[in-house]
């Protein structure tokens, strides 16, 4: 039973026990001589692998540097590692090896055998792919699904390298924009000169010193700061634990309540989902109504008031915004909007936001009202006052250290210019040549006939599988896939091609994200699993093949160019790289005077001296910018616009289904480990639904439940809960996709029903959260649920290691002799040292990889925060901003 052995873990954890092969250290458990532990550090915190005979054993956490490891970390990791569903050897779909050249029967993906090749015939067909879309399409028929999905925590992780080869033979169409944060990323530049999402937040001293109301707006620092993009340390958690205990009032405004809500105590608030925009607006209103609107800072520092006010008063649409308007939107009551709106006014106010509101139709309005709100009540700057978009994680509010951090090989230049928003992949295939909007630009869809991904789960990732599954069939010839594990990415691949996990291999990372104190070795701890490889091999196996290896590794192998990138960071003026590879960590001193720092204060104290970095220097209550671009879904002010599916417009017997991050989970990532399975129902995802929903539906807890729309369907187990709003239903996204054999997802991955509709012309983010569906009881299971099982694999014909090449002369050499013959004549562009830089370490930040994407005002702003994260030098901060400077949008 998942509950009682889950607590039989947790009261033996004080002790080295053992359980289903399952071994926990102690952080000052004494090993036996035979037993060597090895240091690394991954998304869920740093660790000591337990090697014995060659083998993982355990995983020792590291409480010097992660006070509160996690399961994920303590039993997760060791449990994935040698999983079931490891993929041990380069495979290749069964039809597409058998009819090479010919008809390779797309349609079925998915649902037949692969068969096992060796690495050479596997790279061999890769490259054929490559150079037939090159031949037929150009570069831009290649397209990069890779992003910047969150695979492992290293340097060289595998979209940095994938990047990195492309971008070498031409490159290749990519993707835009960002899927976290993708509405407010675009938006934000415009209103406050800074992305926001991905900046430093006030530091925790201050918030300690002077706040008296924390907000929390569909954020759950506890759960999201579990992992991090680059080392989680779980440092938050003590800070915020001493705000309660000084008395600092929490108000949660969130359709369900959660994990941080419980630890804080905090008063819940709940809301509608997509309904957050009218909420701010509303309090905007009742702040002017009251007279409570703070005329001399609006004036100090916004402009655009007066049109704001125009909008909030319905001037032109003839509806004021007032509490009574958005308590019937928002479902909270006036009296309550009209106490919020005072209280957060009267007080010491920190409002922070998390993502998932974002991650909705018109996603761009969200946090921009907040800033109006916030801005009208005199707050954003004043010490532990004003608004926060990144509280929920990398440890937001931890004191900056100011450290510059290792820095290696990046992607390069990609001399291809075509790319598509994240969400629209789907539509981008059905498309070719089609124009889209972004951040006012017009821009149009390539003609893609190959997608090759590595280190993201896109197949778990993206909306609407349904109609990503039908347009990769009908559009895309080859599909590669580069993964550890058989994710349903790998399983609906044409190519499958074995990647070792980051403990099978060596890299440096860095950890805290806003801190940026820390770096960490990652020691190779096992020998990779069956034949897989290093993604950065894999990529330096294929520049071979195409003549470009020299310049993919620059001559180095993996230890150089981890010591020379650890040499041009601060950590070496503290620990010698020798020294720092055996202890695993270098720790950086933090200044004292970053406890001081305080979010926005400097333009707080001085708006003619340091600036926001939009048009006007100042907030943008109003943004002429965005009313320049002519957008009917994103007006110039901070608008509640009905989305496409809310409970406002819900069918009888329709819930709203969020998709939360998972709490047990990295997305997809630990789906297949032991620990998943404890919160799971019946081995599929939990679907978290009020207890009277479930009620009208004859669910009770434990029962397999079906949710369906016009998109698709999936099976899932009910938890009952009082804490999740009435009509509203959790649904965790990351579940891995198994379709039965009427088309639902057996396991309960949520984007088989979640829509691929953009949340808008400005941004085109995603609108997953965005989602309506019927539900009921299901009675009629397929089968239980296969997602965690390994998918059918044939011996080969010919020898077993499957080194028979297929019947077909690929003529690699003749082809790759043809392509650079063609590309001959055409000089290489002369690159500046800046565009070096930039392209190399900067484009991995979350800013866009083109340096007209924004204005010089606005890269001045995204740069601040953008640049520590990067790690750069000064003399290398001001080569990036010359040549963006250069290059920049005009404003
Ligand atoms: N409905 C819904 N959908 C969402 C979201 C949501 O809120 N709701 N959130 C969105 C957001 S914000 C994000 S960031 C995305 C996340 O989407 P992804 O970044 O795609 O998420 P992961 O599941 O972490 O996928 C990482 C993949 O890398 C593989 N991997 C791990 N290590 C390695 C390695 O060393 N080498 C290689 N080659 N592969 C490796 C893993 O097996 C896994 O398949 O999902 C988005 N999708
Ligand atoms: N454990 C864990 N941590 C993670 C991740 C993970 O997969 N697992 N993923 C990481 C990544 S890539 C990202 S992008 C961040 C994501 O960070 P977020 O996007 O902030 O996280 P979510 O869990 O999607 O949503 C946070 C809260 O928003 C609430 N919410 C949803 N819709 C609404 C709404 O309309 N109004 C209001 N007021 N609240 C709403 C949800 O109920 C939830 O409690 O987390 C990071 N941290
Ligand atoms: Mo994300």
């Amino acid at each position: 039973m998942p509950i009682s052995r889950r607590n039989f873990l947790k009261s033996a954890i004080g002790t080295a026990i053992a359980a289903n092969g399952l071994t926990l250290f102690p952080a000052n458990f004494a090993f036996a001589d035979d037993t060597i532990l090895i240091p690394s550090a991954s998304h869920w915190g740093p660790f000591y692998g337990v090697v014995k005979d060659g083998k993982l054993v355990g995983i020792q956490p590291r409480k010097e540097l992660d006070p509160q490891p996690t399961e994920m970390l303590l039993e997760g990791l060791l449990s994935r590692t040698y999983n079931k569903t490891r993929i041990q050897y380069p495979m290749v779909r069964k039809s597409y090896l058998e009819n090479l050249g010919g008809d390779t029967k797309p349609e079925l993906r998915g649902k037949e055998p692969f068969v096992r090749v060796s690495w050479d015939t596997a790279l061999q067909l890769t490259a054929s792919a490559i150079l037939h879309t090159i031949e037929n399409k150009g570069n831009q028929g290649i397209f990069d699904s890779s992003y910047d999905g969150w695979s492992n925590t290293g340097l060289l992780r595998p979209p940095v390298v994938q990047g990195r080869f492309f971008n070498l033979i031409g490159g290749c169409s990519t993707t835009i924009g960002d899927y976290s944060a993708g509405a407010s990323t675009v938006i934000l530049p415009h209103i406050v000169g800074d992305m926001e999402v991905y900046s430093p937040q006030t530091a925790w001293p201050v918030i300690e010193e002077n706040t008296e109301v924390f907000v929390l707006v569909g954020s759950d620092p506890w759960k999201t700061n579990r992992v991090e993009f680059r080392v989680a340390d779980h440092q938050m958690q003590s800070h915020w634990l001493k705000w309660k205990q000084k008395g600092i009032k929490f108000i949660s405004i969130n359709p369900k309540r959660t994990t941080t809500d419980r630890n804080l105590d905090s008063e819940w608030v709940s809301i509608i989902p997509g309904t957050d925009t009218a909420l701010f607006n509303a309090m905007a209103f009742h702040l002017q109504d009251q007279k409570l609107a703070d005329l001399e800072y609006l004036k100090k520092y916004t402009v655009g008031y007066e049109k704001y006010l125009d909008y909030l008063l319905g001037k032109q649409d003839g509806v004021a915004k007032t509490p009574e308007w958005a308590a019937k939107i928002t479902g909270i009551s006036a009296d309550e909007i009209k106490k919020l709106a005072v209280l957060f006014k009267t007080k010491k106010t920190q409002i922070a936001a998390g993502w998932a509101v974002q991650r909705a139709d018109h996603g761009e309005m969200i946090h921009w009202s907040i800033i109006n709100f916030a801005a009208m009540a005199g707050k954003i700057g004043k010490a532990g006052e004003g608004f926060g978009f990144s509280w929920h994680y990398g440890n937001g509010g931890m004191p900056q250290s100011g450290a510059s951090l290792p820095v290696t090989l990046g992607q390069g230049f990609n001399p291809v210019s075509a790319g598509c928003p994240v969400v629209l992949q789907a539509e981008m295939l059905r498309n070719p040549g089609k124009s889209f909007t972004y951040n006012g630009q017009t821009l149009k869809f390539p003609d893609i006939s190959m997608v090759y991904n590595s280190g993201n789960n896109l197949f778990s990732h993206q909306q609407n599988l349904n109609a990503l599954i039908k347009a990769m069939n009908d559009k895309v010839e080859t599909y590669v896939c580069q993964d550890t594990w058989w994710c349903a990415s790998a399983r609906f691949a044409d190519i499958v091609l074995p990647a070792t996990s980051a403990l099978e291999r060596i890299d440096i990372t860095s950890g805290g994200t806003y801190s940026n104190n820390k770096v960490y070795a990652m020691q190779q701890v096992i020998e990779p699993y069956g034949e897989s490889l290093d993604d950065f091999e894999i990529f330096r196996r294929l520049a071979k093949i195409f003549h470009v290896e020299d310049k993919f590794t620059t001559g180095k192998d993996m230890m150089t160019l981890l010591k020379t990138a650890y040499e041009s960071s601060t950590a070496a003026k503290i620990k010698p790289f020798d020294e720092f590879w055996k202890d695993g960590v270098t720790v950086m001193p933090t200044p004292e005077k970053a406890d001081y720092w305080q979010r926005h204060g400097a333009f707080y104290d001085d708006p003619e001296k340091y600036p926001l970095h939009t048009p006007s220097g100042k907030i943008e209550l109003y943004s002429e910018s965005i009313a320049k671009m002519k957008l009917d879904d994103c007006p110039p002010v901070p608008t509640y616009m009905q989305p496409f599916e809310f409970l406002g417009n819900a069918k009888k017997g329709q819930l709203h289904i969020l998709s939360p991050h998972p709490w047990m989970r990295l997305h997809s990532q630990m789906a297949n480990a032991d620990t998943n399975s404890y919160e799971c129902v019946d081995g599929r995802q939990y679907l978290l639904i009020n207890e009277q929903d479930a009620h009208d539906q004859g669910i009770v807890d434990g029962d397999l439940v079906e949710l369906h729309n016009e998109r698709g369907a999936l099976l899932c187990g009910a938890k009952l809960s009082k804490e999740v709003r009435r009509g509203v239903a959790c649904l965790h996204e990351g579940a891995w996709l198994q379709l039965d054999k009427l088309g639902r997802c057996n396991s309960g991955q949520i984007n088989i029903i979640t829509s691929d509709q953009s949340c808008g012309g400005l941004s085109q983010g995603t609108s997953a959260n965005t989602c309506l569906a019927y539900y009921k009881k299901c009675t009629d299971p397929c089968s239980p649920n296969k997602a965690y099982e390994p998918p059918m694999i044939e011996q080969p014909t010919g020898p077993n290691d499957g080194s028979i090449l297929p019947m077909v002369d690929l003529n690699i050499d003749g082809r790759i002799a043809l392509l650079h013959k063609a590309n001959a004549g055409k000089a290489a562009p002369k690159i500046s040292r800046g565009q070096e830089i930039f392209y190399a370490s900067c484009t991995m930040c979350h800013a866009a990889p083109n340096p007209a994407a924004h204005t010089r005002a606005q890269w001045a702003g995204i740069t601040q925060s953008m640049f520590p994260r990067a790690g750069l030098s000064a003399a290398d901060r001001k080569l990036v901003l010359e040549y963006l400077d250069k290059h920049a949008a005009k404003a």
